[in-house]
């Protein structure tokens, strides 16, 4: 079984000043320093960021629903308007139903494994993903992003089955997230380093961005919903206070920032530093977010980035799945701020 320590060690990607370099070119790139890679898993990868571009092509045009028509109407074509999340959970699930990569799939959107239909071939691989995270921003014309994770199968052959499913982030072979923002990104890392695209959309290609993702070491924002502060434990609001003290030694106090949209608060986190949290409340005592489709996939990008992500508790990458929309609460981000949180939550500080 596959690990992401099992990972090879990563050779630097070699761009000259000005070289352009789109995603397609980059995962042949990497297959080739692998001569067994039979490139179903580069596939995979490609499908990936023709999704991106589809459901960037929808969200770009989210604002002209006036024009288009609402979703649930019928627009100007005759044809009915789908919202979007929805839209988005069709365009993974068409893309990748066929083509004899995958053998089951889930969604965050879907209550069940969502099978391969049985006219098309099963393969070696499970996909898991969120279509559009944070949708419930997207009329007020904020980022929104997918988030998507990929183990190889536990099963022998055939349909695959919950036992395909329900893994261990330590497991992912890759994992990524879209954000479509002021641009549309794409991030993803197969275990060896994080690497960033940027959708070109005069030519509907990924290009390289963001050659080596490196999460800073410490930084000086924290992003969580402030608002449940009164739902929150000792040790959360304990952790806050800290962080709000003034301590120009250490950098106190550090700003607030939060989107509400997880794929955008982790993005600036990784390129900016801090911590994202959704922590456990009194309310939610299992936290918010779902391990398979949240916080596994974002956990495996921010340690591939040299960063750290935990439950408050555990290594978030540690924790096995017992149910396909379980939820953890978590912390990630730079590490010494997520390691500062942990000793608050695990009463180590306090
Ligand atoms: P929506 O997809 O319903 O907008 O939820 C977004 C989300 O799953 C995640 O992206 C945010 O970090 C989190 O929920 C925000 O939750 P709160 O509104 O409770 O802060």
């Amino acid at each position: 079984m596959s690990t992401i320590t099992d990972a090879p060690p990563k050779a630097p990607i070699v761009t000259r000043p000005g070289e352009i370099v789109t995603i397609e070119r980059h995962i042949l790139d990497r297959q080739t320093e692998h001569p067994d890679a039979s490139g179903t898993l580069s596939a995979l990868l490609y499908d990936i960021a023709l999704t991106g571009k589809l459901i960037s092509r929808e969200v770009t045009k989210a604002g002209l629903v006036d024009i288009l028509g609402e979703a649930g109407s019928t627009n100007i074509q005759g044809e009915t308007v789908q919202k979007l999340d929805d839209f988005a959970n069709d365009c993974f699930i068409k893309t990748f139903d066929h083509g004899g990569r995958l053998c089951a799939m889930a969604s965050e959107e879907e209550d069940e494994l969502i099978p391969i239909p049985s006219k098309f071939e099963c393969g070696d691989y499970v996909l898991l993903f969120d279509p559009l995270d944070g949708s419930s921003n997207i009329d007020a014309n904020v980022s929104v992003g997918s988030i998507w994770s990929i183990y190889k199968r536990r099963t022998e052959s055939g349909p695959g089955t919950l036992e395909d499913l329900l893994r261990k982030g330590l497991e992912q072979v890759a994992a990524g997230y879209v954000v479509y923002g002021s641009s549309t990104m794409l991030v993803y890392t197969t275990g060896n380093g994080v690497t960033g695209f940027t959708l070109d959309p005069s030519i509907g290609e990924f290009l390289l961005s963001h050659p080596e993702m490196a999460v800073p070491k410490k930084g000086k924002i924290y992003s969580l919903n402030e608002g449940y502060r009164n739902l929150f434990f000792d040790s959360t609001r304990q952790y806050l206070d800290y962080l709000q003290q003034n301590d120009p030694d250490t950098g106190r106090p550090y700003s607030a920032r939060y989107i509400g949209s997880m794929v955008a608060d982790v993005h600036r986190t990784l390129l900016y530093g801090g911590i994202f949290m959704y922590p456990a409340t009194k309310k939610a005592p299992g936290g918010k977010l779902r391990l398979l489709y949240e916080a596994s996939p974002m956990a495996m990008i921010m340690e591939q980035a040299g960063g750290m992500a935990s439950t408050g508790k555990e290594r978030i990458l540690d924790v096995q799945a017992t149910d396909l929309h379980q939820r953890v609460p978590i912390y990630m981000g730079s590490e010494e701020n997520v390691r500062e949180a942990v000793e608050f939550e695990s009463g180590v500080r306090g």
